[in-house]
């Protein structure tokens, strides 16, 4: 909990560490209430520190000492001094290397904040990135020293018949009183973020792999009793990314053996140590009836994420946690490419860019805006950030624009090379890029420094006579926390030009001629002269959303049918979708804002009913086109937000669409409607999206065929993408069955938790009138609990951050009933707590009245005591 005045850590302030630890010998005699932890350091100065100092402080937090000598010697009481947050030794051997001798208890039962040795269920396990370790034993508790581990847990073998930790498994026995022991090596020198272990009864399904050298890989995913079948796809997720890993960055992996084990407990959504993953259950368990399509991608795509870690981020880690995107935003970036891979590129460049436009986008916006790599901070657990990971993999995938897939790959090889074994930072990736490359990225850097999401503004004149387009481009950044001034950004600008009859024109630009280009824009104006034009073109700019900016090309809506129609580049014929569709919603808004009466625009029509009669190949991308901008995603377009105006408008559009085009959504539903339970082909999962949006459409119609086709798809579903697609259509209806469709729902699923925690997120993102009334009740429904981070987030989270009508209603209940729930996970859950208040945080987005009613929470936040450190800096940056 909070001192009087938490500190602010600065990236500037880095030094190295005065001490080294070059090995570890851990001991743990495991007990639900009473661990005790018997550590043997073994130390010496670092010859890299510049501090002669005699004294060495270690971390450590919430810890009972039981005992401490340093080579061999216990200490006397007047040796050393125990803060709550670390210890002091005063005087330590200089010369050569010494041992240091710690025993101390801990209690995992007590531990709610699930950062350290924790219980989940009845599993011990642990979590230790940023700074969990520092809850287990003192230690240097930084990234930048590193340690070899050997660790032997002792436990009861009932309670405990697996006991895991890195590494490989070196010994094992029997003990007296019914209890055993295992011993583990890694030999591989780790920072203590990357330490784990997990004792549990638990089952062990197990695989191989063959690496590209021959060598033979075990692969063990550990997971409680009744979910044992619910692995064969993650584990066919880890092969797929180790080979993936081995044929597109040439890694292979180190160890012998591969450890994955599921906890339903769990602050995120997965943890890389070393050899042994710990996941949350969410990232692993998957059967067709009980996850969707879009759970199995997330499931594959977090797998691979942990698995590239392996690389990035544990063979060459951080040198401290300001350098997070290092290794994060290079591993967003991998396994993006790999979800592309394995599924459609299109797709997973869309939903990408989409959530980082609405999520990222408006942290980049608000009071909590900070570089990829940030300068300071309060709580490092909040800089798990969209900006670090989704951001940070941006700016990653635009040195892979800009030096093209063999020039990356370079880099990435000299990196691996230079620094395997070290803690890096961001600068030492870009020094590799630039001397793999022979090129100079002096101005690309700022993207790592300079915070907000720039905006590039464009002017086009077409000179018939001389046949060029002279393309200004202009780019700004608005200021950002402590940042009010920004200097230009290197931006790759992906373009292609589009003839009048909708083929690819040739670019014809400094003398030589392309079908598609990037433009350097790294001026704050910049002409770009484009030759050999017959017609004017139309300007397909920004392809792939090559870079993350806010693209202020304002179009007619012919054009950007036309774009919809015919832009070959998949991700701008998408966006020309959004754009046509956000432009014909505003001006809805204002229609609404006015009082006038509301028509929908008839090339909106037409558009729509081109696309179903379309017979694409890429089914999911067919269902994206169809796919109407997020309220979020509108929100954060409008200078104040009208939360009911967008609602009513995007309503209005997709109602009226629904009406008009019935036959059309009909005929396209019935098209692709069979049972494919248990098929995940591109085509199977294709044909589901499509016609689950169809359904979404149809739904709006609210009459008896209506609720007819919802109620027969949620009882003859044999699979929870088409289950859920048809709960989530009757939720959000009057359906006369609802509360027989969710009571049955529930029966059904009582036993599945992550099945369950998609019922009360369904509940708590309705836009029907009722739901805040819900969200009170299912707070006291017997499956809810405040200890499973899950079902917070499915229940709060999902009504703060995915339920814009609702959260924000004028009476100022939605604002007070977060506060409440945020003061409630305060003590309990520190990092879950400030995740929960980030939906105050975009105050000053809306009316005054909102304003004041948001302010006033983030307030009674601010003056609670005690305040964890975590929640504190969220709701204090809020407020300045
Ligand atoms: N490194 C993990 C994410 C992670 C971060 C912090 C945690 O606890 C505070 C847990 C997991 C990843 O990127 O997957
Ligand atoms: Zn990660």
């Amino acid at each position: 909990m909070r001192d009087a005045t938490p500190q602010t850590v600065f990236l500037k302030d880095y030094t190295p560490p005065e001490y080294l630890i070059d090995s570890v010998e851990l001991s743990f005699d495991l007990d639900e209430q009473r661990t005790l932890v018997t550590s043997r350091l073994h130390m010496r100065r670092n010859p890299q520190s510049a501090n002669q100092a005699v004294t060495l402080t270690l971390a450590g937090e919430e810890l009972e000492l039981v005992s401490i000598a340093i080579d061999g010697k216990p200490l006397a009481a007047g040796d050393f001094a125990i803060s709550p947050e670390s210890m002091l030794i005063h005087r330590v051997p200089q010369e050569q290397g010494f041992v240091l001798d710690i025993q101390n208890y801990i209690n995992p039962k007590a531990n709610t904040a699930l950062e350290g040795l924790y219980l989940s269920g009845s599993m011990l396990c642990t979590q230790c990135e940023a700074q969990g370790f520092r809850k287990i034993t003192w230690f240097l508790d930084r990234p930048d020293v590193m340690s070899r581990f050997k660790t032997t847990l002792r436990a009861d073998k009932t309670d405990y018949p697996v006991l895991l930790s890195n590494g490989n498994k070196i010994a094992s026995g029997e003990l007296a009183d019914g209890r055993h022991w295992v011993s583990w090596e890694d030999p591989f020198a780790k920072p203590c973020y990357l330490f784990a272990l997990v004792a549990g009864q638990l089952e062990c399904v197990a695989d191989s792999f063959t690496t590209m050298s021959g060598r033979q890989i075990a692969l063990e995913i550990f997971v409680e009793g009744h979910n044992v079948d619910k692995c064969s796809h993650a584990m066919q997720s880890l092969k797929n990314a180790m080979r993936w890993d081995e044929e597109t960055y040439g890694l292979e992996y180190d160890l012998d053996l591969y450890m994955i084990v599921a906890v339903d407990h769990f602050n995120m959504g997965a943890m890389e140590n070393k050899g042994l993953n710990v996941f949350n259950t969410k990232f692993v368990l998957a059967r067709p009836d009980t996850a969707t399509d879009s759970d199995y991608e997330h499931i594959e795509g977090v797998i691979g994420h942990e698995y590239f870690h392996n690389w990035s981020g544990n063979r060459v880690t951080c040198r401290d946690w300001f350098q997070l995107s290092l290794k994060e935003g290079f591993t967003v970036f991998r396994d993006q490419q790999f979800t592309g891979d394995r599924t459609s590129a299109a797709v997973k460049r869309i939903e990408d860019v989409n959530a980082l436009r609405t999520r990222q986008f408006a942290e980049d916006a608000g009071p909590l805006a900070h570089p990829i790599r940030p300068e300071a901070y309060i709580e490092i657990n909040n800089f798990y950030t969209l900006t670090v990971y989704e951001k940070g993999a941006e700016v990653v995938r635009m040195l892979h624009t800009l030096l093209g897939a063999k020039g990356f790959r370079k880099g990435c090889d000299l990196y691996f090379a230079r620094h395997d074994g070290q803690a890096v930072t961001c600068e030492d990736f870009i020094n590799a890029m630039e001397a793999a490359n022979g090129v100079e990225l002096t101005q690309f850097r700022r993207w790592y420094s300079q915070a907000g999401t720039p905006v590039v503004g464009v002017d086009q004149h077409f000179d018939a006579k001389t046949q060029q387009l002279r393309l200004i481009l202009r780019q700004s950044c608005p200021a950002t926390p402590n940042q009010p001034e920004k200097a230009p950004l290197h931006v790759p600008v992906k373009l292609g030009l589009l003839a009048p009859d909708g083929s690819p024109a040739s670019i014809v630009f400094d003398g030589k001629t392309a079908t598609e280009i990037t433009l350097d824009l790294t001026e704050s104006e910049q002409t770009f002269v484009f030759d050999k034009l017959a017609e004017a073109p139309v300007v397909s700019l920004l392809r792939g959303f090559s870079a993350p900016v806010n693209l202020d090309m304002p179009r007619s809506l012919e054009e950007l049918a036309f774009l919809l129609r015919h832009d070959s580049d998949t991700f701008n014929r998408w966006e020309a979708g959004q754009q046509l569709a956000a432009k014909v919603i505003f001006a809805l808004i204002e229609d609404l804002q006015n009082q006038r009466p509301l028509h929908l625009n008839a090339l909106m029509a037409k558009a729509f009913h081109d696309l179903l009669a379309e017979e694409g190949d890429d089914l999911s991308y067919q269902a994206l086109l169809l796919t109407l901008p997020d309220e979020s995603y509108l929100a954060g377009q409008m200078r104040v937000i009208d939360v009911e105006a967008i609602h009513h408008a995007r309503e209005f559009v997709k109602t009226t669409l629904a009406h008009d085009l019935r036959d059309d959504f009909e005929r396209v539903y019935r098209i692709h409607h069979r049972d494919e339970s248990g098929k995940f082909g591109a085509d199977a999962i294709g044909r589901r999206r499509l016609k689950n949006a169809c359904l979404s459409y149809l739904n709006q119609l609210e009459s008896a065929s209506s609720y007819a086709l919802a109620k027969a798809q949620f009882e003859q579903a044999r699979n929870m993408t088409d289950q859920v697609a048809a709960l989530s259509a009757v939720v959000n209806s009057h359906h006369p069955d609802k509360a027989d469709c969710l009571q049955n729902f529930y029966q059904q699923w009582q036993h599945e938790a992550l099945v369950i925690d998609k019922w009360f997120a369904l509940q708590a993102s309705s836009h029907m009138p009722n739901t805040f009334a819900t969200v009170q009740e299912l707070m006291r429904h017997p499956a809810f609990d405040m200890h499973t981070p899950n079902r917070v987030r499915a229940l709060i989270g999902a009504f703060s951050q995915a339920n814009p009508l609702h959260f924000h209603a004028i009476n100022g209940e939605g604002y007070r009933f977060l506060a409440d729930q945020v003061l409630a996970l305060n003590t309990l859950n520190p990092q879950i707590a400030s995740r929960m208040v980030t939906g105050l945080a975009q105050w000053r987005r809306y009316d005054g009245k909102r304003q004041e009613l948001m302010k006033q929470q983030l307030h009674r936040i601010v003056a609670t005591e005690p305040l964890s450190k975590d929640v504190y800096e969220i709701a204090s940056k809020s407020l300045a």
